[in-house]
């Protein structure tokens, strides 16, 4: 029988980790014949919802969990980590300015990258969900000299998977139908979901769309806006389509993107497309065998290139924010 990959969950007890961990325990995460060992990060206060969750996900009895551990000390928690999912994190609150956040998220991403690096598998692949996210992973992997640079990465899937979705209901074909969309930059108001390479049924998204308009005032603030358009309507943000998101992630990249198919990753810049180098940030990737290729050779119109650049800057700044305060 196969050893069980250890899954690592921070912020398990919040509600996009009660979104994530039935799904990734059923499977869904790893695949349908990989066991699975669950680890559970929290802090004090959180430990007591993460037990409940653990009793209920023992209640489901899946046949895939092989157990599930609950501590409040980072080095427990990603100890042979495999894969590890850092979901939970300080989220703005009124009156905080950005300094503020960073300082506070660099609190919590700084000491997990230094116990990933100390303590996870050889293997070890990182999502970073919690946000900041692009920012936070930067902290992460620069706290894990250790751990290749590549392992980091950080959570577009769901801008991704919200702009396919908007496509679809504006074209009336299905998502399966359509191929080759890109995220790029930060997962913030400024990222740039790109359309322009994109397929729908076939045909270039753009000449389908045909409506440079409805792309500039409709669409890329449909999806960049959509996180406080679920807030203002469901009254909390997003859980399940951000857990939903995550398991796509992880699951595209251990087990590959489609023929002919990319997908959209928060990842270190090579240097590619002229986004700063060490940035982490989103491209349009193809993954294989456990590993994933940023896809060259795209022609980047005026259009595009505007709005990359302004959303690469804005991770410039970021990053200059947080070599100010010491955190990379
Ligand atoms: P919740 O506030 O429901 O849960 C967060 C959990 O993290 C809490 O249980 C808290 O105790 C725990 N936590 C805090 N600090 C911790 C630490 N140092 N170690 C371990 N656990 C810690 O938030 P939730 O709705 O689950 O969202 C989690 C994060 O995902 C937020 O930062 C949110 O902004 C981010 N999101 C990112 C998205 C993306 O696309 N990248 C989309 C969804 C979501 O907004």
């Amino acid at each position: 029988t196969r050893t069980p990959v250890n899954v690592t969950v921070t912020g398990a007890a919040g509600q996009i980790g009660y979104a994530l961990l039935f799904r990734i325990a059923s499977g869904q995460l790893l695949g349908a014949d990989v066991p699975v060992r669950l680890r559970l990060l929290e802090i004090p206060q959180g430990l007591k919802a993460a037990e409940g969750t653990a009793m209920e996900l023992d209640d489901c009895a899946f046949p895939l969990l092989r157990g599930i551990d609950i501590t409040d000390d980072p080095n427990t928690a990603f100890d042979g980590a495999n894969v590890a999912l850092l979901v939970g994190a300080r989220p703005r609150t009124k009156g905080m300015e950005r300094g503020d956040l960073l300082e506070a998220n660099g609190g919590i991403f700084k000491p997990q990258g230094k116990a990933i690096n100390d303590h996870a598998a050889d293997d070890v692949k990182v999502l970073v969900v919690g946000n900041p996210a692009n920012t936070n992973a930067l902290i992460a992997q620069a706290a894990a000299p250790d751990v290749p640079a590549e392992r980091f990465t950080a959570m577009t899937r769901l801008d991704h998977n919200r702009a396919l979705s908007q496509l679809a209901a504006r074209t009336g074909v299905p998502v399966s139908e359509i191929r080759r969309l890109t995220i790029w930059g930060n997962h913030s108001a400024t990222q740039y979901p790109d359309v322009f390479h994109a397929e729908i049924a076939g045909k270039n998204a753009a000449e389908v769309i045909d409506d440079q308009a409805w792309l500039a005032d409709t669409f890329i603030p449909t999806v960049a806006k959509r996180g406080a358009a679920i807030i203002e309507a469901r009254g909390a943000s997003s859980a399940a389509s951000a857990a939903n998101a995550a398991i796509d992630h992880v699951h595209t990249w251990v087990n590959g993107t489609a023929e002919g198919d990319w997908t959209s990753m928060g990842i270190p810049s090579d240097g590619s497309y002229g986004v700063a180098e060490g940035l982490i940030s989103s491209f349009p990737v193809t993954c294989k065998d456990g590993t994933y290729e940023i896809v060259q050779g795209l022609d980047v119109n005026e259009f595009s290139r505007t709005r990359i650049d302004a959303s690469v800057k804005e991770l410039e700044e970021e990053r200059e924010a947080v070599r100010g305060l010491g955190l990379i």
